[in-house]
C-alpha cells in the first residue's frame, strides 16, 4: 500500500481554500472515493507524488501530454520564449504559426481563431453557429462534454455526468430551453427532432469519438445521419475535438470517422500543457467573428506567446516523429491484455478504443451511448482504480472518463500495467 499522508494533508488543507479542495471537479476523486493525490512533479510517462511514489500516467493531463511530460521540445520553447516576456496584449508570430499547422492538419479547418479553453472555444462556435445562421436552437448528445458554458451544461458527460448533475444549478431555463439533448449513435432520435424543429436549430455540437461518457466511437449509421440533416435543413455541424484532436490521429478524429464538420474545436494537445484553445471551420463561416464579421469574441490571454509556443513545439514534434503507428499498436496490446486478464478471472468488462484513447467498462458491453454506459458497475470500477493506484498505476478517476497512452509509454510499461489489472481483478 502506497503511504498518502501528505496528499491527504494537502487535501485538507486545501478544502478549506477551494471548493471540494479542487480547481475541476474531475480531480476530486468523487467518483472513487478517497482523498486525489497531490502532484508535485511529472516525467516522461510518470507522475510523482508528494508522498515521493511514482505512478504510469494514463490521465496525461486529460490527454494533452502526448508526447508524455517534460518533452524536450516543449521544454526548451517555453525557456526560449519566456525570456522574451510572457504575454503583450497585442499580436505576435506563434500565433500564425500554430493557426498554420492546425489549418494545415485539419482539412475542414480554413481559419482559425484561438482562445484560452476548450470551453471557450465551444461556447464561442456556439455563439457563431447561432450568429451565422440566425437560428436559435442547438442540439447536444447525452453524455457528451463540451465544458462548462451554460448552454452546454445540460445532461453533461465528464464529472457533471459522474456526479449525476445532468442540469447543474444556476443554469437558467430561458438558456436550456434551446439546448435539445439526444442520445448519441442514435439516427431516428436525430431525424424525428430536425422533422419537428429542424429550421430552428443552428448546429449539431458532437464529440466524434466521446471521451465524456469514457471513451464511445461513433458509429457510421449516426455519422450519416448528421451529414444528412446537415445538408437538408441547413444546420451546421460543430466537431468538438478538443480531446480528439491530434490524439486519434494528426488529421483529427474527423479524419477517421469520415466526417467533414463546418466547424471543430480544439483544447488539450494544441497547448502541450499550457492553456490553449481554438475554433475554426471554413472561411465564410469565420469571417463573421469579430473585427472581421459581428460576432463577438474577446479574451485577454488568448493566444498566448507562452502557450502558442508550447502548442508550436507539440504538434511540430508530433509532425516529425508520427507516433500514432506505435500508439495504435500500444493500445491495442493494452486492450487485448487487459480483456484477457478479465476474461481469465470471470470479470465482466467491455472495451472501447480509438487509437490512443479508451475506456475499459465493468460490464458486459457494448457501450454505445449514455445508457449504455450508466449500466456499468461504478463500485467495481472503483476498487478496481484503488487496487491499481496502490500498484502505481494512474487511471482515470471515473468510469465516465477515458484514459490515454502517450509516446513515453514503453512495451514494458504496457505490460507492466496488464500485469497489475490482472492482480487486481482477483480481489475483485
Ligand atoms: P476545458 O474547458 O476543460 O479546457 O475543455 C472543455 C472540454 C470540451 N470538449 C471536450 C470534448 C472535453 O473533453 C473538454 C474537457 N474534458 C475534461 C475531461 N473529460 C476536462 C477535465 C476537467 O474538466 O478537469
Amino acid at each position: 500500500m502506497f503511504d498518502l499522508t501528505r496528499s491527504k494533508e494537502a487535501f485538507k488543507h486545501a478544502l478549506e481554500l477551494l471548493p471540494g479542495g479542487v480547481n475541476s471537479p474531475a480531480r476530486a476523486f468523487g467518483a472513487v472515493g478517497g482523498n486525489p493525490i497531490f502532484i508535485d512533479h511529472a516525467e516522461g510517462a510518470f507522475l510523482f507524488d508528494v508522498d515521493g511514489n511514482r505512478y504510469l500516467d494514463y490521465v496525461l493531463s486529460w490527454g494533452p501530454m502526448i508526447l508524455g511530460h517534460g518533452h524536450p521540445a516543449v521544454i526548451q520553447a517555453l525557456e526560449k520564449v519566456i525570456k522574451t516576456g510572457t504575454s503583450f496584449g497585442a499580436p505576435t508570430l506563434y500565433e500564425s504559426r500554430l493557426a498554420e499547422l492546425v489549418i494545415e492538419a485539419v482539412e475542414s479547418v480554413e481559419m482559425v481563431r484561438f482562445v484560452s479553453s476548450g470551453t471557450e472555444a465551444t461556447m464561442s462556435a456556439i455563439r457563431l453557429a447561432r450568429g451565422f445562421t440566425g437560428r436559435d436552437k442547438i442540439v447536444k448528445f447525452a453524455g457528451n462534454y463540451h465544458g462548462h458554458s451554460d448552454s452546454l451544461l445540460v445532461a453533461a458527460g465528464s464529472s457533471a455526468a459522474t456526479f449525476g448533475v445532468p442540469n447543474s444549478p444556476g443554469v437558467t431555463a430561458g438558456t436550456s430551453k434551446d439546448t435539445l439533448v439526444l442520445p448519441y449513435n442514435n439516427p431516428n432520435a436525430l431525424f424525428d427532432v430536425f422533422e419537428k424543429c429542424g429550421s430552428e436549430i443552428a448546429c449539431v455540437i458532437f464529440e466524434p469519438v466521446v471521451g465524456n461518457m469514457g471513451c464511445v466511437p461513433m458509429n457510421p449509421e449516426f455519422r450519416d445521419a448528421l451529414t444528412l440533416v446537415r445538408e437538408r435543413y441547413g444546420t451546421l455541424l460543430l466537431c468538438d475535438e478538443v480531446m480528439t484532436g491530434f490524439r486519434v490521429a494528426y488529421a483529427g478524429a474527423q479524419s477517421v470517422i469520415g466526417i467533414k464538420p463546418d466547424l471543430t474545436t480544439f483544447g488539450k494537445i494544441i497547448g502541450g500543457g499550457l492553456p490553449v484553445g481554438a475554433y475554426g471551420g471554413k472561411r465564410e463561416i469565420m469571417k463573421n467573428v469579430l473585427p472581421a464579421g459581428k460576432v463577438f469574441q474577446a479574451g485577454t490571454l488568448s493566444g498566448n506567446p507562452l502557450a502558442t509556443a508550447a502548442g508550436i513545439a507539440t504538434l511540430e514534434t508530433l509532425k516529425e516523429t508520427n507516433p500514432y503507428p506505435e500508439l495504435e499498436l500500444l493500445g491495442d496490446k493494452l486492450e487485448k491484455g487487459i480483456m484477457n486478464a478479465a476474461d481469465k478471472h470471470g470479470v465482466k468488462l467491455s472495451a472501447n478504443r480509438l487509437a490512443s484513447m479508451l475506456t475499459f467498462f465493468f460490464q458486459e458491453g457494448p457501450v454505445t451511448d449514455w445508457d449504455s454506459a450508466a449500466r456499468s458497475d461504478t463500485k467495481k470500477f472503483a476498487d478496481f482504480f484503488w487496487s491499481m493506484i496502490h500498484q502505481g498505476i494512474y487511471f482515470p478517476c471515473s468510469q465516465f472518463e477515458a484514459m490515454f497512452i502517450s509516446a513515453a509509454h514503453t512495451t514494458q510499461d504496457i505490460d507492466r500495467t496488464i500485469a497489475a489489472a490482472e492482480n487486481a481483478f482477483k480481489s475483485l
